[in-house]
């Protein structure tokens, strides 16, 4: 397979090699969409450890998390980066937009470079590019990108392994997060069982019935969230949309992507206030020429929770309020009474 990044890719898998060998790693910390169970496969399967999924209402920068993990060898996949230093010793594989760098720590960071690879293009690199399992790589790049982002490895994936089932590996998997019950285990579970696309879908593996039934169920809620409309506030006018849904599944990013093609060069937040309770999740979109993350950090409400507001990419950033936070920014935005909690 053709690499993006040769150089990088050389000295990632050499960084990676110097951090195994200076002690154990024994537990892989991971997001829970296509890209992050990608990389957990990835790195899961090359090191055979178990994989501690960071799901649903959590932050892997955070108190709970970091009391879970302590004097453990750490790699955090797919779940930014902070500058907070997490278990003994940690290596970070990322490449959202990072708000520090946690001392002493192993980083693989893909923000610098141009295409942007994937998480699982990084854990690829990490563990030597190994070509079999290439397929991992591309499935976490495509969900993250889709398939036509200028990554090389892409192409030649879609090639061997069929670009129909990478494409529905990818569906599948992204599915159980979206769910109500939001448990992404099934997804991971069927991704390491796999020797390859054609066997993840065979129906031989576990974990393929639960993504086909949560797919069905995210269906459903995405075509009813679809049938909202979008609002406008006075601040911004035309340049900044909102758009208001009550659903227990994680549809509202899928909603703002929606969104951003119709309305020309507009910012679109999907806010969901059926999501977790006592909050609003919102997700934003944004065109190229746009920053969500710039614009959602000059209107930082008091009470944001850092760890749950404004992180991300500049195209796809949204974040978690409670109800009062979510007001403040209602108000600061110039939306009246129809956003309000
Ligand atoms: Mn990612």
């Amino acid at each position: 397979m053709e690499i993006t990044h040769p150089a990088f890719a050389a000295e990632a898998a050499a960084r990676f090699a110097a951090f195994r060998e200076a002690g154990a790693i024994d537990l892989i910390l991971s997001d829970v969409d296509a890209d992050g169970l990608s990389s957990a496969a990835l790195l899961a399967g090359a090191l055979d450890v178990p994989v501690r999924l960071v799901g649903r209402g959590m932050n892997a920068w955070t108190d709970p998390v970091a009391a879970e993990v302590e004097g453990r060898g750490l790699v955090v996949a797919d779940l930014g980066m902070r500058g907070r230093a997490l278990g003994d010793r940690l290596c970070v594989i990322d490449h959202h937009v990072p708000t520090g760098t946690p001392e002493g720590a192993t980083v693989i960071h893909g923000i610098d470079l141009d295409p942007v690879p994937s998480t699982s293009l990084l854990a690829w690199y990490a563990l030597g590019a190994p070509e079999e399992r290439g397929w991992l790589a591309a499935l976490g790049c495509i969900g993250d990108y889709g398939d036509k982002a200028g990554h090389l490895e892409v192409a030649p994936a879609k090639k061997r392994w069929g670009a129909g089932k990478l494409r529905e590996l990818t569906s599948l998997v992204n599915a159980p997060r979206r769910s109500a019950a939001g448990d992404a285990a099934p997804a991971l579970e069927l991704l390491r069982a796999a020797a390859d696309p054609a066997h993840a879908l065979s129906g031989a593996l576990p974990g393929l019935a639960a993504c086909e039934a949560a797919r069905e169920e995210v269906k459903a809620a995405t075509a009813e969230a679809r049938r909202a409309p979008p609002r406008f506030g006075a601040r911004y006018g035309a340049d900044v949309a909102i758009v208001r849904i009550d659903s227990p599944c994680q549809v509202h990013p899928l909603t703002a992507q929606s969104w951003v093609g119709r309305l020309r060069g507009a910012i679109v937040f999907c806010a969901n206030f059926g999501y977790l309770p006592g909050k609003v999740s919102f997700s934003g979109r944004a065109p190229r020429s746009k920053d969500i993350v710039a614009l959602l950090a000059e209107h930082r409400p008091e009470g944001a929770d850092p760890a749950h507001y404004g992180n991300g990419h500049r195209q796809a950033a949204g974040g978690t309020l409670d109800h009062a936070a979510w007001n403040a920014l209602m108000d600061d935005l110039g939306f009246g009474p129809e956003m309000r909690a």
